[in-house]
This record gives C-alpha cells, structure tokens and sequence, in this order.
C-alpha cells in the first residue's frame, strides 16, 4: 500500500533539495509532480486539486521562498496539507459516557465487517474492556456461525440465542444481556450486499433505533478505491456514519481511499485494518500514516506494537535469566514466538524509518516460513535439550530433524545461531538484547521521539 505514491513524492522532494534557489516555476513544476502522484493512487480528483491549491498557496508565500530553507518549508508545508486531509480527529473511539456502549458495524458486501468486529473486540478487551460480540447478519448461511468462530479464536463473548432469526431481536438481546452481565461493549456486525438497497437499509435503520449505538462505523475496503468511498457516502446520507474503519490496508492499494474518504464524506477514520489477524487493527493516526507515507517512518506504532507483544513480568525475568547464563532453547522460541505476535516482519520492517524502501533487508530476514520450521525443531527436543543445548549429539540432531521434518542441516543451523546469540547476550551482559531492556530503552525513546516531534512541528 502506498508505496508507488511514497516513491514518487520521495523523489519530488528529493529534487526540491536539490534546487539552489526555489523560483515559482520549480514549485509548479513539483506541484505538478506531486498532483500527477495522487492522481494516480486513484485520490480523488477534487480532493486532488484542492490539495494542490492550498499547498500551492502556502508555499508561494514569501516567507517560504526567501526562508533559508525553502525546500524543507515546502516539505513541511506537503506533509502538514496530508495531515489535514485526515482532519483534526486522532482515531479510536470517541468518549461516550452510556454503557453498554453500541458499535455498529456497517459496510458492503466482503468489506471485512465481521472480521473487524472481533479485531475491535481484541482491540478493545486489550483496552481493559469488556466487549462482546452479536451477528445479526441472519441471511448469508454461515455468517453467525464465522463470528462465533473468530470470537472463540480471540476468547470474546458472543452473544448467539439458538434460532433467534430476527436482527432486531438479536441485537437488542446483546444489548439486554450485555447490561445484565456488565459487558460495557456491544459491537454489532451487520449484514453486506454487493450493492445499496433499500431492503439492507430499511433493516439496519431498524437496528439502528432499536440499540440507539454510540458509533456507527462504516467499513470500507481499501482494496476497492473509489467505490467503497462513494458507497460510504450513502450509508451516510441514509444511516448516519460517525467514523471509518480502512480495512485491508496491507494489501497492494495505491491509497486513493485513504486519501479521499475523509474529505469526500466528512467522517473520521477512527481505525485501520492491515492483516488478517485478529491483531491487525490499529487506532488510526494521520501524522503517522503521513510520516509512514513520506519514508519518515512509524516508530511509534512500532513502539505500542512491541509493548502490546511484551509481557513486561516476562520480560524482566527473560532479563534474569540471561544474566545468570540461563538462557535455554525454549526462552529462544518464547522470543520467536513474542516477534511473531508482533505481525509479519515485511509489516514491521515498513514502521522503520528509511526501512521502508529496503527490499533487500526484508528479504534477509528469516521468513514466517523460517520462523516456523525454527520453532518445530525446538518443539522436537526433549526437554533435557531444551535446557543445554550442548548435549544434542549427532544421532539426536538426526532424531529432532526427522521429528520436525526438517534436515540435519537445519538442526546445525539453529544450533550454531543460538549459540552465537548466547555469547552475544552474555556480552552484553544481557541489558541490551533482552526484551527488558529495549523495551525501557524503547519506553525512553518515545519520550524523546515525542520530544523531537514537538520540535520540529
Ligand atoms: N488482508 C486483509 N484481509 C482482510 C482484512 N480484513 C478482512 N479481510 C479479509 O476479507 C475477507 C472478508 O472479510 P469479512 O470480515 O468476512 O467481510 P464482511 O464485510 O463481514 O463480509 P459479508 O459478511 O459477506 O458482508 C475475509 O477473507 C477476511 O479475512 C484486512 O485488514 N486485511
Ligand atoms: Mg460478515
């Protein structure tokens, strides 16, 4: 996502650095770049050219052309017009003092609603809250039965009364029981159609005064560009849309919608969906999205993704451990599977400033693939082995490589790396490799990150 429309803007500014003086023909001639840009990530039009207008009448100013530092100004002047284009709002939810709180959950047909009801329930149970969960999507065979299931997966209360066939019903039954149990959430998921008519929205009309919700979020599908965009509109005119949920960010969509949705409806993005997984949801932030877009990377998503991922008790006696030279095998999968929890590597190797462009760094890093063989073979130990690695002799190395379906080879791999990696620990006397310590390390460098954010804006 995003990454041609980064490219180009990345280059627009490279040569805005590299003109001596900026004359107005050289500003033009980057707002031209800049408007073709868009243009092309499927922005729309409109929100193109009012873009390009107000950026253009910002940096034409004179204390931006005779500024010491025009190019930097014109930078600064681009990625603060992004940032508007996001409007003011930072995402989530916004505070509401009724409880149970309703969220419902609006959207085309595939647009990922139902996924994102239990990607906002882990979001919001990680919260501290207590959500649950209820379909009301009665005609698609199957549909009640997939939320039930990622419930389940993410260990979410759903509320699902055996032959209830009413979407009303159901809904208002979540909202009863929520309120009698002390659930302070109830996310709604709703049913899609390919396109509006007017029979989905009689129905969700009705659910809406039936459970009076305090969001009503609408789904869109990055991956659809314009379409989701112009749907989303309708549901607005219709139901009432009070924020947005970006899903599917992660996939190959030049952005269009990202850019234009806020602008052409008029709502917040309150969060993005960037994966699958039931983890693959984050409060929406324009600066950081802005940040991640013009190569400046995302270290603070980064940050909240590796304290989500850190149990910070673990961490300290993971701490403990290196320092008494007790660091086993099965420490080293925990740490695998910890990095794991964090998302794919590509995704987190994109929040890293300047890291975004190296393909080949990505490539070098071990694979979920890898990743999955390394933990099979240390599965495939004893653990005796797992605790000293150093009496894994050559008729055991045979042994754990055919338990896990992986060769010798790979065994003296893994073998020499993590021995490797020990000696490296022990030198470090275990303050800096160890989760605890980064992630003290990391706690700090977000004061200093916010620090140096409030200097440079
Ligand atoms: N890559 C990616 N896939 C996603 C994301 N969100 C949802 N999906 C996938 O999109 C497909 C449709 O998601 P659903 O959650 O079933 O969509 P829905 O809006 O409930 O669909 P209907 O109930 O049929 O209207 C599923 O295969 C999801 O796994 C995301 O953020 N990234
Ligand atoms: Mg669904």
């Amino acid at each position: 996502m995003f990454e041609s429309l980064s490219a180009r803007l990345q280059d627009t500014f490279r040569s805005l650095r590299g003109e001596a003086r900026l004359t107005e023909p050289v500003i033009e001639s980057a707002l031209r770049e800049i408007r073709m840009a868009l243009l092309e990530a499927d922005v729309n039009f409109k929100v193109v050219k009012a873009f390009v207008d107000r950026v253009r009448a910002r940096a034409m100013g004179q204390e931006v052309l005779r500024s010491l530092t025009p190019a930097q100004q014109v930078i600064r002047i681009v990625r603060d017009e992004l940032v508007a284009l996001f409007g003011e709002a930072d995402g989530e939810l916004q505070p509401a003092k009724v409880s149970p709180r309703v969220v419902l959950l609006l959207g085309l047909q595939g647009c990922g609603k139902t996924t994102t009801a239990a990607k906002l329930g882990t979001w919001l149970s990680r919260q501290g809250r207590h959500p649950m969960l209820v379909s009301t999507d009665v005609r698609r065979p199957a549909a009640i039965q997939q939320l039930t299931v990622l419930g389940q997966k993410a260990g979410l209360r759903v509320f699902d009364p055996a032959g209830e066939l009413d979407p009303i019903a159901r809904a208002r039954g979540a909202v009863g029981e929520a309120r009698g149990l002390g659930f302070d959430v109830v996310i709604v998921d709703t049913a899609g159609r390919l396109h509006i008519d007017n029979e989905l929205m009689d129905e969700l009309v009705a659910i809406k005064q039936a459970v009076e919700p305090a969001d009503l979020l609408y789904v869109a599908d990055a991956m659809t560009g314009q379409d989701a965009i112009k749907s989303a509109g309708e549901f607005n005119r219709r139901i009432g849309v009070t924020g947005v949920v970006l899903s599917k960010l992660d996939g190959d969509a030049r952005g269009g919608a990202a850019l234009s949705v806020v602008a052409v409806v008029g709502v917040p993005i309150a969060f993005v969906g960037n994966g699958e997984r039931l983890g693959d949801l984050e409060p929406f932030h324009a600066d950081r999205l802005v940040s991640r877009l013009l190569g400046m990377g995302d270290v603070l998503s980064l940050i909240e993704k590796a304290e989500q991922a850190v149990d910070e008790q673990q961490a300290a006696e993971l701490q403990e451990k290196i320092l008494r030279d007790e660091f086993s095998l099965e420490d080293f999968r925990d740490q695998l599977r910890m990095i794991r929890k964090m998302g794919p590597l590509e995704q987190i190797m994109g929040m890293l400033p300047g890291l975004g462009k190296l393909k080949q760094l990505a490539q070098a890093t071990p694979d979920e693939g890898e990743l999955t063989r390394v933990e099979a073979i240390i599965n495939s130990m004893t653990g005796q082995e797992r605790h000293n690695y150093r009496v894994i002799n050559g008729s055991r190395r045979k042994r754990i490589a055919r338990g896990s379906g992986t060769s010798v080879e790979e065994v003296n791999r893994l073998l020499r790396q993590f021995a490797q990696m020990r000696k490296m620990l022990k030198t470090l006397g275990g303050l800096q490799s160890a989760p605890g310590g980064s992630l003290k390390r990391l706690g700090g460098a977000r004061g200093a990150l916010k620090r140096f954010d409030s200097l440079i804006h």
